[in-house]
């Protein structure tokens, strides 16, 4: 694989922005400051004790992005080390790199939380977009009030969210991660870097897309785009945010889905996503 790899497109340049508000839910804007810290952490350490977390990213590939949307919307303080497509072996993603000692899979995202310590302080350490997300979930919001799971009036908590709420989080969530965010990899792969030309592969993989897309668009209907799950922007939203900015790179026809393109001019309008991809590109500079 190239550096040319993962060199995603920012789609926001071919759409032009513009702001929607989802009438549905409370504004996924900062949260409170005053949070309880599960886990190993004091319970008096508030969030502006925190020590800067380390977010492992690369400048175009979609994971890391979702991961720095998180931190955003926690108002945490994090700083970012940006990887590249080579093998050097204190800035690249290929081999065995300084990275691999950090993520054993050698891919970002990766996120190092020297706030909560383990072995005698060591910081905790998650990769894989879906753990490091749940870390935060689990240590950061874990009354859900900031990434969900919120129940279809927009409330958070035990007693408000019920398990059939906490189970469509999860469905969505985990088709994200183990379908759509790959079968989005794929097509993104024999479009533009697999060496030899193989119609019948990106055409399935297209094919997926579309079925997975057409669903998506179903579920928006029930919010009119305003969310993933009815209730407002939760952690499923930033999965899927950033894979779906990549539909443009990938080719996708976005015409059949107009709740989708909706969607995803409003995600890339909040402040906490823009802080987000600015912070990795300015990083990546
Ligand atoms: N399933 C993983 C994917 C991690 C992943 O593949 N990340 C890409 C960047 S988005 C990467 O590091 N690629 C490096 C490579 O392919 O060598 C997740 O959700 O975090």
């Amino acid at each position: 694989m190239t550096q040319r790899e993962f060199q995603a497109f920012d789609n926001s340049n071919s759409n032009p922005r513009r702001s929607l508000t989802s009438n549905n839910s409370p504004p996924p804007s900062k949260p409170s400051t005053n949070i309880q810290i599960a886990a190993t952490m004091s319970p008096s350490t508030q969030r502006a004790d925190l020590k800067p977390l380390t977010l492992h990213a690369h400048s175009g590939g979609p994971n890391p992005f979702k991961i720095a949307s998180a931190l955003e919307f926690l108002s945490l303080p994090y700083t970012v080390k940006v990887w590249d497509f080579n093998d050097d072996p204190t800035t690249g993603l290929k081999g065995t790199t300084f990275l691999t000692t950090i993520s054993e899979n050698g891919r970002v995202p990766a996120l190092e939380d020297p706030n909560v310590t383990v072995d005698g302080g060591k910081p905790v350490i998650s990769w894989e977009s879906g753990a490091c997300m749940n870390y935060l979930r689990r240590v950061y919001d874990a009354d859900g009030k900031v990434l969900g799971p919120r129940n279809a009036k927009g409330e958070t908590g035990s007693g408000k969210v019920s398990e059939q709420d906490r189970v469509d989080f999860e469905k969505w969530e985990y088709l994200l991660l183990t379908t759509v965010g790959p079968m989005m990899g794929q097509t993104n792969w024999f479009r533009h870097y697999n060496p030899t030309p193989n119609e019948d592969a990106l055409n399935r993989y297209v094919g997926q897309v579309n079925h997975y897309f057409g669903l998506i668009e179903k579920q928006l209907a029930k919010t009119d785009g305003a969310s993933i799950l009815p209730g407002g922007v939760t952690a499923v939203d930033l999965h899927y945010e950033g894979w779906i900015h990549q539909t443009a790179y990938a080719g996708i026809d976005m015409q059949p889905y107009p709740l989708l393109a909706k969607w995803a001019k409003m995600m890339i309008e909040l402040e906490p996503v823009k802080a987000a991809y600015a912070k990795i590109k300015a990083a990546a500079k």
